[in-house]
């Protein structure tokens, strides 16, 4: 039985139910309760859906199910790389592909070019040499549930993230091979997607643009393998784009349109969605935005993050034995260059040993020996550094999107006596 049969079995209709409440029911379905409400992890990490096993994915926590928004719970973010099958998922529109057709699929690099290509799956893996990247793809809004005051939008807790290598065709080489005429200014991507999206803004199909002078082209790929598996439908089988350092809001799913435009896209997406502050930061107040005093740009590099993955307070930790703090941090300006964690809430830092290297985009992996002293409630924090010189900070950032959140984060571990 999943937690969300036993909920509705029990008459409750929303999530996020105290462990204390099933005591008094009966002993099997007080597992079941709680075994579930352990697998979504800890309520206050991720957000408080029901968890729900889509084609190809692992029961995972469910933002929407029309479209699909599901959530990786924090268990799985304790490798550099996250399974595909655990994989967030965050589409737009309601109608996205369930199946696609390979034999019938091309890819369209069109618009403003010398040469039309209209490529085959077979094309792309076999025309054009495969390179691979190890990136993260994060939602802008992740952690968006963390914000005050709240903003519209999925209310993710941290698992809208995920570091996967993903092998493809690098974007030069498909714009070389088309052409790209002189004064052309923007890349617009498009894939198989369709839905109403907000009313009278034009915006049932889901596009995104990049500057064509924008050095993160050269980083850029056209992805039809994650993790050296296809991609799954849901992470946008048969081919995505990959832009690394970028909030994966550009990462086009289901990859069909690829076009050359003269001018600038001013398409809803583009124009009224995912715009940031011009701040330093991206943050601003909610007076300014109703005074109308806030410049909007588009939302582009992640900022510097860090994680505590475990422990994660679920258990006890036994006061005077060794035990091991593991988490990952990931930035989109350069690789992490530190990481420190603290036992006492951030008054006091420590480095960290980091993990493997898996190159500047990817996840990093990390872990510092502890041996908690007294029993008692432990708040440990973790903060990141990354290539550029950028420090996690312990504020809260605000802006109307929700978007950009990267405070210093915390957990609370409660030391038990080990005898
Ligand atoms: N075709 C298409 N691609 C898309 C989107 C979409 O709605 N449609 N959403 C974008 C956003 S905002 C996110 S967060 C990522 C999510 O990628 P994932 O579902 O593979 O985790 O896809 C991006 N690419
Ligand atoms: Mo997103």
């Amino acid at each position: 039985m999943d937690r969300r049969t036993a909920l509705r079995l029990l008459g409750w209709g929303g999530a996020g139910v105290a462990l204390g409440d099933v005591a008094s029911v009966e002993p099997a379905l007080a597992r079941a309760l709680r075994s579930a409400a352990q697998g979504a992890g800890d309520p206050a990490w991720n957000s408080g859906g029901p968890l729900v096993a889509y084609p190809e994915k692992l029961p995972l926590i469910v933002l929407t199910d029309r479209p699909v928004q599901l959530e990786t719970p924090r268990r799985y973010f304790r490798d550099a790389f996250t399974d595909n099958a655990a994989f967030f998922v965050r589409w737009h529109l309601d109608l996205h592909p369930n199946a696609v057709d390979l034999s019938a699929w091309r890819l369209r690099v069109e618009g403003n070019v010398g040469r039309t290509l209209s490529l085959s799956f077979d094309d792309l893996v076999n025309r054009f040499s495969p390179v691979s990247v190890a990136a993260v793809n994060q939602c802008s809004g992740n952690s968006r549930s963390r914000f005050t005051p709240r903003v519209a939008g999925g209310q993710w807790g941290h698992g809208a993230m995920g570091s996967a290598t993903w092998t493809g065709v690098r974007l030069r080489e498909l714009l070389e091979a088309a052409g790209v005429r002189p004064g052309s200014v923007d890349l617009q991507f498009e894939g198989l997607d369709r839905g109403r999206g907000p009313a009278g803004r034009g915006s049932h199909r889901y596009l995104k643009a990049l500057r064509l002078d924008d050095p993160v082209l050269d980083d850029g790929l056209v992805a039809y393998a994650m993790n050296g598996q296809q991609l799954p439908m849901l992470n946008g089988f048969p081919a995505r784009l990959v832009v690394p350092g970028y909030f994966a809001t550009y990462w086009m799913k289901s990859l069909t349109w690829i076009r050359v435009l003269p001018q600038p896209d001013e398409n809803f997406w583009m124009q009224s969605g995912y715009r940031v502050p011009d701040t330093p930061g991206g943050g601003t107040t909610p007076d300014n935005v109703r005074a109308g005093r806030v410049t909007m740009v588009p939302i582009t590099r992640m900022p510097v993050r860090s994680f505590i993955v475990s422990p994660d307070g679920t258990s006890r930790v036994p006061a005077g034995l060794p035990t091991t703090v593991r988490g990952i941090g990931f930035s989109g300006n350069g690789a992490i260059t530190r990481v420190e964690w603290s036992e006492d809430g951030g008054r006091s830092w420590r480095d960290v040993r980091l993990g493997a290297d898996h190159g500047p985009h990817a996840f990093r992996t990390w872990e510092a020996a502890w041996t908690p002293r007294v029993p008692g409630e432990v708040s440990l924090a973790v903060r990141a550094t990354d290539a550029r010189g950028d420090v996690q900070r312990d504020a809260p950032v605000w802006n109307p999107g929700g978007y950009l959140w990267n405070r210093i984060e915390r957990q609370v571990v409660t030391v038990g006596r080990s005898a």
